[in-house]
């Protein structure tokens, strides 16, 4: 056949299609404009309505919110797919950043369908509130919410009483189940209509590399950081068997989840007095709760203290109505969200927390990381608005966090809470001070990395209906060495009963934040020329630890999170390197008392 018969219809058409609809680079400019003016216009609108949804949980409330969610569902499910028109469009790199981010910026995607689209805010409204309204009853006139069952698992040490408390509060899972399935089904879906595999592919996407590389980042960074956990977990278990027993405690090897002092044993630090004082009579150790009980301090003060942290690192004070339109103490007369969050509501200046505070150390620690979002947020607002976010979720996560290792006992003198004298006992003791650290810090390892390996299993179907529960079980002995003290009911859904889950938030970004929070801080701490063990540092008072954390801060989401890494820190990888020379006395000192222990578990 004679070439020129094919060539020629091929170079018609191509030349035919170009005039009329071939997109250029300006018209991804404009397209990208509209979205920032749509941002603009409907965002602050959004905001308030999901902020009276979680401050006021009424029939109505969930109403609105449930119709805003929607709306705006739809809206960016038509964005996702007006951004993927330009896939092959020559942009800048700033646009094309911009262009993917609006492509994956999702959460739980239903299919652009209106009926679906509508289902599935219903769902995930509806499991919002369950969680924060949910109260279990004993008997008609016994009703028990969430801060009421915490107040038995925090503080007792009756292992019966606490196994009520925890069962109880668990409670509020099974009628979430069917829920639940029902919403990963339609956010699957909606997940592979945007391109993905499902949930899963999508929400390990967002990390600037393949989801399968980042997971196996995640994997390393563990392996790097178990045998630090490991001999954690052993000798909190051999200490509690002392306490509770060796009849009460499994024989192979883990620890009944109840009576680690948290409801989700993700934070041991209530059982600090078993885990050390008692053993080691230093008497130097630092009680931040008794401290803030005792001084009578409020909780309105208790954020003051961490802006006035904030402010010395040279950040600008929060404006006047982040005070007047936050909620900072539980209302006595109706239901909210308690779980503490912090809002961005208008992409200016309407910067908000939401948080029942309660006088105690955890409650202080939290405030530090709810104004780490905050300030973050002030740090990026001057940016268009698809860039506003963190360089990742898990270096949002992490900001707070960060500053909670500068609370020394040097720091607390110097904001008045202990005496010189007592700060320099306590500089004495750093296994004391390094223990309190661990049993958060090291704590939340294991378990901010098993929660979305569960979730990963359900999203992409290798968990079955029926192992919805026994796998959460699996993923937490095998991460955590921790069990479930009683026969779970074959219809209990205990993920249901943690926050995050019912309200779809993400939580490996919890665990970046436990990885990353030590090298930014060991990395400052350079910077500003500290000597001597990391856990002495504190970047408290050092305007060159404030201008660092800003100028990364400041790039928002603008570049990849390697880059802003690079920023602060010199390196572009996660490494959990900067976590085990912050512990690396707490690790000797463990070894040392493990020494002739059965540690592990099978
Ligand atoms: O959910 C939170 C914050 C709000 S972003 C209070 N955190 C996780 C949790 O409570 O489970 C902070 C630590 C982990
Ligand atoms: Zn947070």
């Amino acid at each position: 056949m004679n070439k020129f018969f094919w060539v020629l219809p091929i170079l018609i058409i191509i030349s035919c299609s170009q005039p009329s609809n071939q997109l250029t680079e300006q018209d991804a400019i404009a397209f990208l404009d509209k979205v920032e003016a749509q941002d603009a216009a409907l965002g602050p609108t959004a905001s308030s309505a999901y902020w009276i949804g979680s401050n006021f949980i009424t029939y109505d409330s969930q109403k609105v919110v449930a119709d805003f969610g929607k709306r705006y569902q739809l809206i960016a499910l038509e964005r996702a797919r007006e951004a993927a028109t330009f896939d092959d469009v020559k942009v800048s790199d700033s646009s094309r950043r911009k262009l993917n981010l609006i492509k994956s910026s999702f959460v739980m995607p239903s299919p652009l369908d209106e009926s679906l689209a509508s289902e599935l805010a219903d769902i995930s409204t509806e499991l919002e509130a369950m969680y924060g309204s949910g109260k279990h009853c004993f008997s008609a006139s016994d009703c028990w919410d969430l801060e009421a069952f915490e107040s038995v698992i925090d503080k007792s040490r009756n292992y019966q009483e606490l196994l009520k408390a925890w069962e109880g509060w668990r409670n509020i899972g099974s009628p979430m189940r069917d829920k639940y399935l029902r919403m990963v089904e339609i956010g699957n879906q909606g997940s592979k209509d945007l391109g993905y595999d499902g949930l899963t592919e999508l929400w390990f996407s967002k990390y600037d590399m393949p989801s399968d590389e980042f997971r196996d980042e995640t994997e390393r960074v563990w392996q790097e950081l178990k045998p630090l956990y490991d001999s954690l977990q052993c000798h909190a278990r051999y200490e509690l068997m002392d306490e509770y027993g060796s009849d009460l405690m499994p024989s192979d090897g883990t620890i009944p989840a109840h009576i680690l002092g948290n409801m989700w044993g993700q934070s041991w630090a209530n059982i600090y007095d078993l885990l050390y004082e008692e053993t080691n009579e230093s008497g130097a150790s630092i009680d931040l709760t008794s401290i803030i009980q005792e001084k009578a301090i409020t909780e309105i003060e208790m954020v003051e203290i961490a802006e006035e942290f904030f402010l010395s690192l040279g950040f600008q004070p929060l404006p006047e109505s982040f005070w007047k339109r936050s909620l900072f103490v539980k209302p006595a007369d109706r239901d909210v969200v308690c779980h503490a969050s912090a809002w961005n509501l208008d992409s200016m200046d309407d910067l908000r927390i939401k948080m029942c505070i309660e006088k105690n150390a955890e409650d202080f620690a939290t405030i530090h990381h709810e104004l780490g979002h905050i300030f973050y947020y002030q740090a990026y607002n001057h940016l268009p608005s698809i860039f506003e976010g963190g360089a990742n979720d898990g270096f949002h996560e992490a900001v707070g966090d960060l500053l909670t290792l500068s609370i020394t006992p040097h720091y607390l003198n110097q904001i008045g809470f202990i005496t010189e004298e007592e700060a320099r006992a306590a500089s004495q003791d750093s296994i004391a001070l390094l223990m309190q650290q661990a049993l958060d810090g090291v704590v939340a390892v294991p378990w901010t990395l098993m929660l979305d390996r569960w979730r990963a299993g359900v999203f992409d179907g290798t968990t079955a209906r029926e192992d919805l529960n026994s796998s959460w079980w699996d993923l937490r002995k095998e991460y955590q060495g921790i069990t479930s003290p009683v026969l779970r009911d074959k219809d209990a859904f205990d993920p249901g009963a943690k926050y995050h889950i019912p309200a779809n938030t993400p939580y490996t970004r919890y665990y970046l934040a436990r990885i990353l929070q030590y090298q930014f801080h060991e990395s400052l701490c350079k910077q500003i020329g500290h000597e001597g063990p990391l856990h002495e540092c504190s970047i408290y008072n050092n305007e060159l630890a404030g201008e660092k954390l800003r100028a990364m801060l400041s790039l928002g989401q603008s570049k990849d999170w390697q880059t802003a890494l690079e920023a602060l820190t010199g390196s572009r990888e996660l490494s959990g390197k900067s976590l085990l020379n912050y512990y690396q006395p707490l690790k000797e000192w463990l070894d040392e008392k493990n020494a002739d222990r059965a540690c592990g578990w099978n």
